[in-house]
This record gives structure tokens, C-alpha cells and sequence, in this order.
């Protein structure tokens, strides 16, 4: 919000505290005076983010009044507590926390007005750099909306460039590891070359929008939205709208799409939805991938299931399932999914092929399946994933579908990360007072073996490797942060990188292989 202390936004002033007595601020008066120029007259977005409950998030209450009370640092926010009341920031903050009256049109005419190639971008023929292309790591940097380039040998910063407001998910890497996509809540897409370090081009997706998927060919981006009630799908080559589908249940409910994931070995995406209870399936090859005759085609003989698709690129298939399941992991092979059914506080096992809820499986606390980490223990593909409400981390037998070890940590943690050569799980506890620790729990054994708290008192959460697993990335998330680089044969720290805020970070060569131990 920037502030235009103009004569008739004087003259509102003054008016404003002349009414003060007798009525109480109007928040969307305020809003169109102070905030509109920045956020849009619509408060969907403009120089600055959306301003809607579902942007926002938990960003509600006093923490919102603060905001906008302080501004935000490093950014084009003003603090507005030497212009606004406290009540007329309240007021403003209670506008920007209803919900629209009516769902805005975001469709294939408006995202196609919001593309915006970089004009300075000139595709490199080589990389511009002579570090190893395949172990370079970014890191996204949620305290100024930046991602830092690392060169993973010597951690050099080879780039810094601006992304889109408050990323979130996973940068999605094309096949061969030059290009990278990056979304933000807001639903802008950036698409960067990875080779000449510089932006390909960005446009806006959604409203409201939870993550992307590139298809495994690498030609087609999806991106998950909440508003409007849609899947985007564009051309990863030049961002242009190849679809955009209207998500609702067999009955016609409308439902958000909470997230879209590849199969790579079936050469489709697969969607969670929200508000209905359905799973989604979409063929990304012009034959219809896994379905591409009405048959899902089964790797057991006998399991085939007649199936009234559609047929050909973009089709789609309904997985009925008896609840809506948020949060999805995959077996290798992409045959069996497992999603979260939070309310139940239970996992379910889908089998892909038949399109059949297989399994249930005790998992209170809010798991955090899209996090999870699978790996091989005598001979047994075993699964780990931790909840976002209570400390403790459940291991499933992957192959009998059942939970054997539940392994108590000091707290709630967000996110798991391994290494093939590495033998431990990566755990962070994200929230309570125990938020400083990183768990390191034996891979053979569950039991968790050492606890790293490299920065007490701050939060220190998600762990990234290099590409041969010899360091370990993890980050101290606060405003004025590091990554921590750390020797894991010896677990004593290398390095110390500022950054700011630092979230996620990716590293090409275990993005693009799906190394074992890293999220998909
Ligand atoms: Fe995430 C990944 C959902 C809140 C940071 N988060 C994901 C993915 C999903 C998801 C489905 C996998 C998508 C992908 O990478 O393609 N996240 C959710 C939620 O439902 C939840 C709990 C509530 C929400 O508001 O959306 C949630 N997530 C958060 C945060 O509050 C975090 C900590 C801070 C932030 O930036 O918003 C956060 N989520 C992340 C990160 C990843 C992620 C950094 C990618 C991790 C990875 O290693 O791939």
C-alpha cells in the first residue's frame, strides 16, 4: 500500500475524523484511497499482492493490523499507523479479510492480457557460468521475494532475481534442468533460464493459486488453483494457455484444487480436490496416456477397469473416493497414491490403476504427506511423514500399507528430506519452543540418533542436498537468515550464507532424477 496524501485524500481525512464520532471508519473508503493503487480496485493484486482471506491466509487479526500498521520491510509496503487510526486500520483490515461478493472471472481472455515475456532476456547457448549446471541449488527467499542461484560446490551466488509475492511449493525444473517455474500464492507463474541466469517470462494463472506440476514430458505446466475453482494448464514453452479447466464434482459442486502433482510413469497429472470427493486424473500425451483406448491400463493382469473417459491430450478421469483427500504421496511407479484425509485423521491408499481406496491408515495430527520421503530398508520400500500438529513422525511399510513406527520428535515439523548415501531422515520441528532442533533419525534403526540446534531460539526447517549428497542445505528461517551448509559425513558446519527468510531450496540433480530422500 502506498500512501497519496493528495488534497482530496486530505480532504477524506479530514472527513473521516469529522464522522469519527458518530460512524465508525469505512474500511473499503480506506481501502480505495490508500490501498487500491497498489492492490487493485478489485483487491485482486497489482504492483502488490491480493488482498483476499485466501491470499492472506493466516495472516488475520492482530497480525494483519500490525502489518499493516508496521508495512513490511524490504518491500513497497508502508507502515500506516502515522496515517490511519488503529480503528481505520482495523476497519481497512476487516475489508481485506471478507470474502469478494461475487467469484472474478480469471479466464483463458484475462491470463492471456497478463502475459509478460522479459524483454531482456536473450536465450544463452551455453551456461554463462562454469559451475555444474546439475548442482546448482536455489533457494527461495520468502522475506523479500527473491531466489538466490547457488553454485553447489562452492556456493558462490551466482544470480539473485525478484520473484512474484509469497512463493510457494516446489520450483518445478524442465527434464534436462535449464529451466525452472516458480509460483506464487498469488498465481503469477515465472518461468527463468537457468543457463543465462536471467527471467524467460511470467504471467498470471489464478487468483489464488496452491502449486504447479510440469508434465513428465516437460511441455506442460499446470497450476493448482483455489480461486477461481480451476486447473490452468499453459504451454511450458512459452507460457501461452493451452487450457483452463472448471473444477466440480460429478454432481456440478465447484471444488478448489489443493494440489497437482506429475506421474512420471504414467503420463498424467494427478489433482487433489478440495471441496469434493474425487480424485482427478488428466492424460498430458496426445493419446490419452494411461487411459488412452477407456482402459486404465493395470500392471496386474485381470485389474483393468472399463472407464468412460475422454479421450486424447488433457483428458480426464474421476476417482471417486469417500472423502476429499488433501496431500498426496506416491509409490514408485505411480500405481498407488496416498492422501490425507484430515478430517478422519486417517491416510488413505488409492490404487491408481483400478481407481479403488486400497487401504486406511491410522494418521491423526494433520499429516504432511507432500513432505514425506520414501527409501528401501531390507528390501522394503518404507515411507516417513510428519505431522504439522504434533511431534511426531509415522513410518509406513509401503508395500502392507501399514503404519510400524511412530517416532516422537520435540515438536511439530513441516518437512523431511534424505540423500540416497545419506543415512539419516532430515526432520525440522517448525512451531513450539523446541523450534531450533533438527532431527536426525537412522534410516535402518527409526530411532532418532542426533539433534542439531544450530541457531537456538530461531526456526531452522527444510534441508536440501548436493547433488552427490556429500552437504546438506538447511535453512534458519528468519528474517535475517542463513543457510547453513553442512558436512554430512562429519555433520559439522561449512558454511554460514545470509539470506532472507530462506524457505525451499532445490537442487537441479535431485529435482530432475527424483532422487530418493527429496520431495516430488
Ligand atoms: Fe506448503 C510444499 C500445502 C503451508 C512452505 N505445501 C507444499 C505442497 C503442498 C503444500 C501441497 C507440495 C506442493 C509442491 O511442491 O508442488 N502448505 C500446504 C498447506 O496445505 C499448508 C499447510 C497451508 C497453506 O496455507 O497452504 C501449507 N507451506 C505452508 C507454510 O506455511 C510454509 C511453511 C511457508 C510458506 O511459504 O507458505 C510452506 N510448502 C512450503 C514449501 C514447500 C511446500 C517450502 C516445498 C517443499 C519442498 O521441499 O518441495
Amino acid at each position: 500500500m502506498i500512501p497519496r496524501i493528495g488534497f482530496c485524500n486530505l480532504a477524506l481525512l479530514g472527513l473521516l475524523a469529522g464522522t469519527a464520532l458518530q460512524a465508525a471508519p469505512d474500511g473499503a473508503m480506506i481501502y480505495a484511497d490508500q490501498c487500491a493503487a497498489c492492490h487493485g480496485a478489485g483487491r485482486l493484486g497489482g504492483t502488490g499482492p491480493a488482498l483476499l482471506p485466501e491470499s492472506l491466509g493466516r495472516l488475520t487479526g492482530e497480525k494483519l493490523t500490525a502489518l499493516i500498521a508496521a508495512g513490511r520491510p524490504m518491500t513497497q509496503m508502508p507502515a500506516f499507523k502515522d496515517t490511519l487510526s488503529a480503528a481505520e486500520i482495523a476497519a481497512v483490515a476487516a475489508h481485506v479479510s471478507a470474502p469478494l461478493p461475487e467469484v472474478p472471472v480469471w479466464g483463458v481472455a484475462e491470463i492471456t492480457a497478463s502475459r509478460a515475456p522479459d524483454p531482456g532476456y536473450h536465450p544463452a547457448t551455453k551456461p554463462v557460468f562454469t559451475a555444474d549446471p546439475m548442482n546448482v541449488t536455489l533457494v527461495v527467499e520468502t522475506g523479500d521475494h527473491h531466489v538466490s542461484v547457488l553454485d553447489g560446490d562452492s556456493f558462490a551466488v551466482l544470480d539473485r532475481f525478484s520473484t512474484p509475492f509469497a512463493v510457494h511449493g516446489g520450483p518445478k525444473f524442465t527434464p534436462d534442468g535449464r529451466y525452472v517455474f516458480i509460483m506464487s500464492r498469488d498465481g503469477w507463474v515465472q518461468k527463468y533460464d537457468l543457463w543465462s541466469l536471467h527471467e524467460v517470462g511470467r504471467v498470471r494463472a489464478g487468483l489464488n493459486s496452491r502449486n504447479i506440476a510440469l508434465s513428465p514430458d516437460g511441455q506442460w505446466l499446470a497450476v493448482a488453483n483455489y480461486l477461481p475453482n480451476t486447473l490452468t494448464i499453459l504451454s511450458a514453452a512459452d507460457l501461452s494457455v493451452a487450457r483452463v479447466m472448471p473444477v466440480a464434482g460429478r454432481d456440478g459442486t465447484p471444488s478448489r484444487v489443493s494440489a497437482v502433482y506429475q506421474a512420471p510413469d504414467r503420463g498424467s497429472f494427478l489433482l487433489a480436490l478440495k471441496d469434493v470427493p474425487e480424485i482427478w486424473e488428466i492424460a498430458t500425451t496426445p493419446d490419452g496416456g494411461p487411459f488412452h483406448d477407456g482402459f486404465v491400463h493395470s500392471h496386474e493382469a485381470g485389474m483393468e477397469e472399463a472407464l468412460a473417459t475422454e479421450q486424447g491430450l488433457f483428458a480426464r478421469r474421476r476417482i471417486a473416493v469417500s472423502a476429499p483427500l488433501d496431500d498426496f504421496f506416491f509409490d514408485p511407479g505411480y500405481r498407488n497414491l496416498i492422501g490425507a484425509n484430515r478430517g478422519a485423521g486417517t491416510g488413505v491408499v488409492v490404487n491408481l490403476d483400478v481407481g479403488r481406496e486400497i487401504a486406511t491408515l491410522p494418521l491423526p495430527g494433520m499429516p504432511h504427506l507432500g513432505s514425506g520421503i520414501s527409501w528401501v530398508r531390507d528390501g522394503r520400500r518404507l515411507m516417513a511423514v510428519p505431522h504439522l500438529e504434533e511431534g511426531r513422525i509415522s513410518i509406513i511399510d509401503m508395500q502392507e500399507w501399514q503404519v510400524i513406527k511412530v517416532i516422537e520428535t520435540s515438536g511439530p515439523g513441516f518437512f523431511l528430506r534424505s540423500h540416497d548415501g545419506n543415512p539419516y531422515i532430515w526432520a525440522d520441528v517448525f512451531t513450539g519452543p523446541n523450534k531450533g532442533q533438527m532431527h536426525l533419525i537412522d534410516k535402518e534403526t527409526l530411532e532418532v540418533v542426533k539433534v542439531l540446534t544450530p541457531a537456538p531460539g530461531k526456526t531452522v526447517a527444510h534441508t536440501e542436498f548436493t547433488r552427490d549428497g556429500s552437504r546438506a542445505l538447511v535453512s534458519i528461517w528468519e528474517q535475517d537468515g542463513a543457510v547453513i551448509v553442512y558436512d554430512t559425513a562429519t555433520l559439522t558446519e561449512i558454511t554460514r550464507l545470509p539470506m532472507r527468510k530462506p524457505s525451499g531450496k532445490y537442487n537441479v540433480w535431485n529435482k530432475i532424477t527424483f532422487e530418493d530422500g527429496t520431495s516430488h
